[in-house]
């Protein structure tokens, strides 16, 4: 039957693609409620959803009386203090946020891995951090097939990553570099971005990780089932308007040939294999942006395992603000109805 939908964050970059995800998939909304800020609701916001314009609510405990299902894509803190209301109020909550992911009573979810999880949930499903999910979604099936014990990451983040604010921001910063225009103050990143790299995503821990880097140890860890699994992660904000990509060696316990591994990707779910590097065809972050597969190519073998090690490496590009936020979270609520 039809459900009472409300998002959380309506107004924002994953916010706007979880409507469309909905309705690109026929997901059954009877009502939809769009939550966001004093701020949209004062300037009359509406969103567009199956062609016609529905106002923006105001983002409040009680919004979520007689809602079936929410999709948060709000910050840490607004979901952290409005989400307990929401189920309170008896609805459940598939939420992109931080606040709940590492808690043992929240599934954490990429559906293609663990949709089983979804069934131990008190209220609150969590959908991973954007550049876990499309790591993770290639890795499963050499997983399986060859146990995963050790990874090692470098990650290539789009502007969007930050929002609709950092999106905003690559198109000043590019348009003031072509016009030879000073830069002006950066925000939200902490140093231009246009013509540049960016080696930090979040703030640092007393190793030196960022708090980017470690969610692709801890949540990956979680997801999997593999909470010995060793992992070193280097996020990367790049001058790419939308889609992560990620350069991924991975180490497992049996053998797994580069044939093999390229036959279980060809044969997974939200997979798709594009690798012909001699053709110059492999995955490029604009080529994968508005879809829903994560693409993957640059399989080879890794030359600097150790004699009899099996390692395997290779590149993968994914639209983060659907696969990696906005459509995971509606394939999630799939498995809620
Ligand atoms: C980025 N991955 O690209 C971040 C944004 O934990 O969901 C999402 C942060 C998160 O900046």
């Amino acid at each position: 039957s039809d459900k009472t939908v409300a998002i959380l964050g309506a107004t924002g970059v994953v916010g706007t693609q979880m409507l469309v995800s909905l309705e690109e998939r026929g997901f059954p909304v009877g009502r939809l409620v769009p939550l966001a800020s004093a701020r949209s609701v004062e300037a009359g916001r509406v969103v567009r959803f199956r062609g016609e314009d529905v106002p923006v609510e105001l983002a409040r405990p009680e919004a979520f009386e007689g809602v079936d299902i929410v999709l948060g894509a709000a910050s840490d803190e607004l979901a952290g203090k409005l989400l307990p209301e929401a189920v309170k109020r008896g609805a459940t909550c598939v939420d992109n946020s931080h606040a709940f992911r590492l808690d043992a009573d929240v599934p954490l979810v990429v559906p293609e891995i663990n949709a089983a999880d979804i069934a131990g949930n008190n209220g609150i499903v969590s959908n991973p951090n954007c550049a876990t999910i499309i790591g993770l979604v290639p890795l499963w099936p050499l997983h399986q097939a060859a146990g995963l014990t050790r990874l090692v990451v470098s990650t290539y983040q789009a502007a969007s990553g930050a929002g609709m604010a950092g999106l905003r921001e690559l198109e000043r910063e590019t348009r003031a570099v072509a016009a030879d225009e000073p830069m002006g103050q950066t925000d939200p990143f902490a140093h231009q971005l246009a013509h540049n790299l960016i080696p930090q995503i979040g703030g640092f821990d007393e190793m030196g990780y960022t708090s980017e880097e470690m969610k692709m140890q801890n949540e990956g860890r979680k997801i999997m089932h593999l909470p010995d699994l060793r992992v070193n992660c280097t996020c990367v904000r790049v001058p790419v308007a939308r889609s992560h990509s990620e350069s991924i060696t991975c180490e497992f316990t049996r053998p797994l040939s580069v044939d093999q591994a390229r036959e279980l990707l060809e044969a997974a779910p939200g997979v798709r294999v594009v690798d012909d590097p001699a053709a110059g065809v492999y995955p490029m972050p604009l080529d994968t942006s508005d879809q829903d597969l994560i693409w993957v190519g640059r399989l080879r073998r890794d030359l600097s395992a150790p004699e009899g090690a099996s390692a395997l490496t290779f590149w993968c590009c994914g639209d983060q603000i659907r696969k990696g936020a906005a459509t995971n979270a509606v394939q999630i609520a799939e498995h809620l109805l």
